[in-house]
């Protein structure tokens, strides 16, 4: 049986990039891939790289869970469980870390952005954070690893680094490859779209959450920077705010940038404004009520738990594995 492992950071609420990127393909994939064994998972030790407030981060990881639910992930078919809750992976990070040559990990471009944003106390996870992003991956055996766009690089690295621990010490990984949204990889800001939209960005118009009230999303949209041509198409160059709202429309109702572009070509911005914001709140409004219901809910604790136990068993297989092929420890 194949497997599939991803994970989001708890670092603040859940975007509709993170949506349309990760979320949405997790929920796709576990209805298409049938003979897939499926890993998601809340990525805690991840959000340290950065200072968090503790309540908040407690806070974020249960909603991250339920959100994940509510979106439409089955918890009697994918193995949802916290990073943190499971030792093996920050073990195999630290080996991890021991494979990959400084040089790699200080040309990670999301390393370089954080670091440029930040002027003091740049955690030595920031650089490191690719390695233990690798051994998530590597310590279940994925296949495949449902991402967006600005993950490409890491994905890359983690290649290289199994690769590299195989050729030294024998197969011991599978080489998993990435899987990307057809549209969507990399959703943008809604005032700045030259940007990716990001939950750490500092204006709220910026970004939809996939909390945020209805009316509010609408607004968003509505005010969502564009340009003055007028006109409905797909050029990211010229156009990247139009380009950016064709993408989400696209990616929220399955057609392609082709069909919405063809559809919306003698329309204004305003009535192509006014139907997405209708797309997207409608996107938006059962997954808000299911996660109300479930954060509530004491189902959450038993899914992780049962997670755990699962992805728990797997991962202490493999760090033994690997400790025995270091020569780590005593032979057994
Ligand atoms: P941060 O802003 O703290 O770096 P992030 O949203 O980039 O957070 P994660 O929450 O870990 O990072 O991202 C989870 C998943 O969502 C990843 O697969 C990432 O590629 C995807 N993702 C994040 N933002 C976008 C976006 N704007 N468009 C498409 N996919 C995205
Ligand atoms: N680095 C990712 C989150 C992440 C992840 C993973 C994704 C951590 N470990 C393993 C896929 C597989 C991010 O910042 N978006």
């Amino acid at each position: 049986m194949k497997r599939l492992v991803s994970g989001i950071k708890p670092t603040g609420q859940l975007t509709l990039g993170n949506y349309i990127g990760a979320l949405r393909q997790f929920v796709k994939l576990q209805d298409e891939l049938e003979d897939t064994e499926m890993f998601i998972f809340i990525a805690d030790l991840h959000a340290i790289t950065t200072p968090q407030d503790k309540t908040k981060l407690r806070k974020n990881i249960r909603s991250i869970t339920a959100l994940y639910i509510a979106c439409g992930l089955d918890p009697n078919r994918v193995h949802l469980f916290i990073q943190s809750e499971i030792p093996a992976h920050a073990m195999l990070g630290y080996v991890m870390e021991s494979t990959a040559y400084i040089g790699e990990m200080e040309r990670m471009t999301q390393f370089k952005d954080k670091k440029g944003k930040q002027t003091e106390g740049i955690r030595t996870s920031l650089l490191t954070y690719p390695a233990l992003m690798a051994a998530d991956i590597l310590l279940y055996d994925a296949d495949i690893v449902p991402i967006g766009d600005d993950q490409k690089q890491h994905l890359e690295l983690t290649r290289n680094l199994a690769l590299r621990f195989n050729h030294t010490y024998g197969d011991t990984f599978v080489v998993p490859d990435g899987f990307y949204p057809k549209a969507g990889a990399r959703i943008k800001s809604l005032q700045d779209p030259t940007r990716k939209m990001d939950k750490s960005h500092d204006n709220p118009k910026s970004y939809i959450l996939l909390l945020d009230d209805l009316k509010a999303v609408s607004n968003k949209i509505k005010s969502a920077v564009t340009d003055s041509e007028g006109k409905i198409y797909y050029d990211p160059v010229n156009k990247p705010g139009i380009s950016n709202l064709l993408t989400i429309y696209a990616a929220l109702s399955d057609k392609t940038i082709k069909d919405v572009e063809s559809a919306y070509k003698d329309a204004n911005y305003q009535t192509f404004k006014n139907d997405l914001s209708e797309i997207v709140v409608r996107t938006l409004e059962p997954i808000q009520a299911r996660y109300e219901k479930l954060i509530k809910d004491d189902l959450l604790d038993r899914v992780l738990d049962e997670g755990r136990a699962h992805a728990e068993r797997i991962a202490n297989r493999k760090i033994s594995k690997v400790y025995q092929r270091l020569g780590l420890g005593r032979k057994r």
